[in-house]
């Protein structure tokens, strides 16, 4: 059984019966060696308890580990385009559930129905995309340069992977960790974010219901700072990829070291929208909202700075500040809904810091900035969406990343001085341009520096095909997405076989 179900309190006069949900070790679902449990809740009603989930320990993280190793005996040695059937079933089964996980994903993590099927989507669309890349895997075949002697180089499996994930896109980001992992041939424990643990046990559950043998998926819930650690740290271990903060990626990034472990670390961004003077403006206004209080801001992408050239500045602010005022925030089921909460208490409480930061740096902020908490709103954790406006690139609202509805606009005399302030910053994940001027377009295209940039396009929207990841502070170099992915989660070897009879010495015998 996965799951049980406890009846919970009652809401709106209807009693709700609460799904307890076990770890998923060597394809069982079991308890939690500490008998300890945590609720997930709804962030746009918290008196909704999506799931109780095992608060696990160090032995849990261990179990599962044995367990993926002992998996990877046998897993490693299924044909690639094999393990890529199973993985293309399962796209179709998501795509079969999409909209009970989409609904499930809205309750725990609140971000809109639209974007919670986007979500889906993307694990969706990743499915598709890594079970084609179980047919090519490609590595190189080269002369040797010895006679009757060939060469080659193939991929192989690192063996157990450790992800933890975020709970921004709590289905997309665990599907692009976990299905090139095993696309490649490894087996995999992964600890979902606890504030949205549901979708990734509802994309585990697709797998192993299309044949992912037991073992080869793992799933261990509970709080990083009790199991982060252990699967860190553990000899068994041999790759590590985080989606997270750059603080806690620091931290990650120092313990896979010790141990020479692989590691990917996807984390923090501040991600500049530049507006020229010649932009389309509705295009751009339409963009700067979606880039900006699209997930309630709470996207590695989202685009937290819009800097805008002088000459349309005004007509900038003032209608991008009516229409961010008239968004509808509200709980995501709601289809006429644009804009969620913040995913919890701590989460609020830091977007309401930096409104305080922003004001007292002397930045002005046009619109928003209150918790909304009448009628509906008090069971969930709202904000209004929060424009500041005439921000000094050097503030700390325009430098640090908030994660929420908070959104700086910064004034520019020119492309060149928008660049150096779109770049003049710690991270470097996604950045945009609104320009008819092609010139000026691929001028951006090249001196941006940034993982991803658009053009004509907001700082979010990366599709599953194309290396996703960014430079500086955002990561250590990896990119998800796309064939970096097969790179990340495989290894090289070379092969050499001499077909001479003889012992060939190279770079001895030569042929001249
Ligand atoms: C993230 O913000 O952590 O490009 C991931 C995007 C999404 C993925 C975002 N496809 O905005």
């Amino acid at each position: 059984m996965a799951t049980d179900t406890l009846t919970g309190p009652t809401i709106m006069g209807t009693a709700t019966r609460t799904r307890v949900f076990k770890n998923f070790i060597d394809g069982e679902w079991v308890e939690s060696s500490t008998g300890e449990t945590f609720e997930d809740r709804n962030p746009a009603d918290t008196r909704d308890v999506v799931g109780i989930f095992q608060k696990s320990g160090k032995p849990d993280v261990d179990a599962a580990i044995d367990a993926a190793k002992r998996a990877f005996a046998k897993w490693r040695l299924v044909p690639a385009p094999k393990r890529a059937e199973i993985v293309y079933r399962a796209g179709e089964m998501l795509m079969e559930r999409k909209e009970e996980y989409s609904r499930d994903m809205t309750r725990e993590m609140g971000k809109i129905i639209k974007e919670t099927r986007g979500d889906v989507q993307e694990a969706i669309d990743t499915a598709y995309y890594m079970a084609g890349e179980g047919r090519r895997m490609f590595g190189p075949t080269t002369p040797s340069e010895l006679p009757n002697k060939f060469a080659m180089a193939v991929r192989q499996p690192l063996g157990v992977c450790a992800m933890i994930t975020p709970w921004n896109f709590p289905m997309a980001i665990p599907s692009w960790k976990l299905l090139p992992a095993i696309v490649c041939g490894n087996t995999c424990v992964i600890k979902p974010a606890q504030d949205t643990p549901l979708s990734t046990f509802n994309l585990v559950r697709t797998l192993s219901d299309a044949g992912v043998p037991k073992g080869v998926i793992n799933i261990v819930s509970g709080f990083g700072s009790r199991i982060g650690a252990p699967l860190m740290e553990h000899p068994e271990v041999r790759a590590i990829s985080l989606t997270g903060s750059t603080d806690v990626g620091r931290i990650v990034g120092t313990t896979a070291a010790k141990s020479f472990k692989h590691c990917s670390l996807e984390l923090g961004g501040k991600n500049p929208m530049i507006v020229l003077d010649d932009a389309n403006l509705d295009l751009a206004i339409d963009g700067g909202l979606w880039g900006g209080f699209g997930t309630t801001g709470q996207r590695c992408t989202a685009t937290s700075r819009i800097i805008v050239q002088k000459g349309i500045y005004s007509e900038f602010v003032e209608r991008y500040v009516e229409r961010a005022k008239a968004l509808k925030v509200g709980n995501g089921l709601d289809e006429t809904v644009e804009m969620g909460p913040a995913v919890n208490e701590a989460q609020l409480k830091t977007d309401l810091d930096y409104v305080q930061i922003g004001q007292s740096e002397g930045a002005k902020m046009k619109c928003g900035g209150h918790r909304l908490d009448k009628g509906d709103y008090q069971y969930g954790w709202f904000l209004e969406p929060t424009v500041f406006i005439d921000v000094d690139p050097k503030m700390r609202i325009a430098q640090e990343e908030i994660f929420g509805p908070v959104v700086s606009i910064i004034p520019c005399d020119s492309l060149e001085s928008a660049i150096e302030i779109a770049n003049n910053i710690e991270y470097g994940l996604s950045s945009a341009l609104y320009t008819k001027d092609v010139n000026k377009a691929f001028t951006a295209m090249r001196d941006l520096h940034a993982g991803i940039t658009y053009i004509n396009a907001p700082t979010i929207g990366a599709e599953v095909h194309l290396p996703f990841g960014g430079v500086k502070a955002t990561g250590n170099g990896h990119r998800e997405g796309g064939f970096g992915a097969i790179d990340f989660y495989t290894e090289w070897k070379s092969i050499y076989v001499d077909y001479s009879d003889k012992l060939q010495k190279a770079q001895i015998d030569r042929v001249d």
